[in-house]
């Protein structure tokens, strides 16, 4: 048995939700990948900068064969966002795809080029809730359930869309 891993895709210039299904496509063809679950689109105000347009951001698992290492993962996704056009741009702001390795397996990785889980994935309702729709029972490797987490943040839902103020 290899690792499940969980990837956070998003994007806020251009057709939204082409680019994320291009962008799935393509993480597809890595061997020894194999994609099991996507969430559905959801449309999100953005974090962190917060003057640019909406996000669409979607949830992945997947299973990687022993093989893979996180760094190799890291490596296959920063090399097809500048396939797909993404420029360096400004920190935090407006990107034609984004790809982050949210976990690994229940690895815990501090590196100067890679930190796992995401750092900011616990503040951001924009990752916990397709998160939670693709896996319900999804616990941190520090043990803390998605339910906790998202109870510490304040986040509203509808239908297709996630609104969270940055006031905390
Ligand atoms: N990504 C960021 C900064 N802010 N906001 C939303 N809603 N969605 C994102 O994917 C996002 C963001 C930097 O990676
Ligand atoms: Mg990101
Ligand atoms: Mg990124």
């Amino acid at each position: 048995m290899g690792y499940k891993a969980f990837i956070s895709l998003g994007s806020n210039i251009g057709l939204c939700s082409k680019n994320l299904q291009k962008a799935i496509a393509a993480i597809s063809t890595l061997g020894g990948l194999k994609i099991l679950d996507r969430s559905r689109l959801y449309h999100t105000e953005p974090q962190d900068m917060l003057k640019q347009p909406w996000f669409t951001n979607q949830v992945i698992s997947v299973e990687l064969e022993k093989q893979i290492s996180p760094v190799m993962l890291l490596g296959f996704l920063k090399d097809m966002e500048l396939k797909m056009g993404r420029s360096p741009g400004i920190p935090k702001g407006p990107r034609v795809i984004d790809l982050d390795i949210l976990t690994f397996g229940d690895k815990i990785i501090s590196s100067q080029e890679l930190v796992i889980p995401h750092p900011q994935m616990k503040k951001r309702a924009f990752v916990l809730i397709p998160l939670q729709e693709i896996s319900p029972d999804f616990i941190f490797p520090d043990g803390e359930t998605i339910g906790e987490a998202l109870k510490k943040i304040k986040f509203r839902v509808e239908n297709d869309r996630v609104y969270q103020r940055m006031d905390t």
